[in-house]
């Protein structure tokens, strides 16, 4: 084995899918330090399905999405970015980066409580350069009125006026929505209920999202309110979703072609 198999759990850098064998791995390393819940691998496994169909790309789609959310996030008065485990376990330096740049706070809130996740998160966090961490202190936080789950305890998510979901579970948006506030979903599955109530939907993976809104938001924090105005009011969450799954329908036909021609050979 050489000393780079060694570093990447054995899969050499070479290997066709190393990139989505690395991320696996990454929240396989999370759960064994408590940071992603057991269901969180399931919840990747479902990610990676609904990434296959959309070509493990950034699609034109969601990078309309990105542009809207970091439009929709530089306009905000108090805007928080929630954190759970397979998020603090796939970006947490960039997630760091992102909360630096548009000086939004983020906030630990997680659906699976276990005793040592929030150190662990917090620890993770920390490492990747956060100082100030949200949803930590129990004396601190509040129950959101209409949710039932541990997602209930919040911290500054209770006055935020936006807040932004990666990889969530569709109770907390149908919640946030009906305590008027804005959400931004980042959800690879079009149809999740999470998708469908947010107001803006970034369908595509987290890994390669939050990059693209750290690149997007060097560009879109030289606009003024009236021009970040303006992407928002031609963002259509709806019409973007429908044309999302536009582009999954594109890819499989592309991809039966391709099947089909391979069978033939
Ligand atoms: O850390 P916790 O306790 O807060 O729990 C987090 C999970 C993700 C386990 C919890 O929120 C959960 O069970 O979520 P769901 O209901 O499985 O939904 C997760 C959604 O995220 C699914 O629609 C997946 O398709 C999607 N998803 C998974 N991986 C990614 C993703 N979306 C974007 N990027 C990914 N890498």
């Amino acid at each position: 084995m050489t000393l780079n198999e060694n570093q990447n759990n054995g899969i050499p850098e070479t290997h066709p899918r190393y990139q989505s064998l690395k991320f696996r791995h990454k929240i396989i390393d999370g759960m064994k330090k408590l940071v992603v819940a057991e269901a969180g691998l399931i919840a990747h496994g479902r990610g990676e399905c609904f990434d296959y169909i959309l070509g493990e790309k950034t699609t034109k789609t969601a990078r309309y999405a990105i542009r809207a959310a970091v439009a929709a996030l530089l306009l905000a008065k108090k805007p928080v970015i929630s954190v759970n485990g397979n998020v603090a376990a796939l970006v947490p330096n960039e997630l760091v980066t992102l909360s630096k740049l548009l000086n939004i706070p983020l906030e630990i809130n997680l659906f699976y409580h276990k005793e040592g996740r929030i150190k662990a998160i917090t620890d993770v966090l920390t490492k990747a350069g956060a100082t100030d961490i949200k949803g930590i202190n129990e004396d601190k936080m509040v129950e959101l009125e209409g949710l039932e789950s541990n997602r209930r305890k919040v911290e500054l998510i209770a006055k935020a006026d936006i807040v932004m979901v990666p990889l969530e579970d569709g109770d907390r948006t149908e919640a946030l929505k009906k305590l008027n506030k804005k959400v931004i979903a980042v959800d690879l599955n079009p149809l999740s209920r999470t998708a469908l109530w947010a107001d803006i939907t970034i369908v595509d993976n987290i890994v390669r999202v939050i990059p693209e809104m750290i690149e997007i938001s060097k560009e879109l924090k030289k606009l003024n309110k009236a021009e970040l105005n303006y992407i928002l009011e031609k963002f259509d969450n709806k019409l973007n979703i429908q044309k999302t799954l536009d582009l999954i329908i594109d890819y499989i036909k592309e991809q039966k072609k391709i099947a089909f021609n391979i069978q033939k050979k």
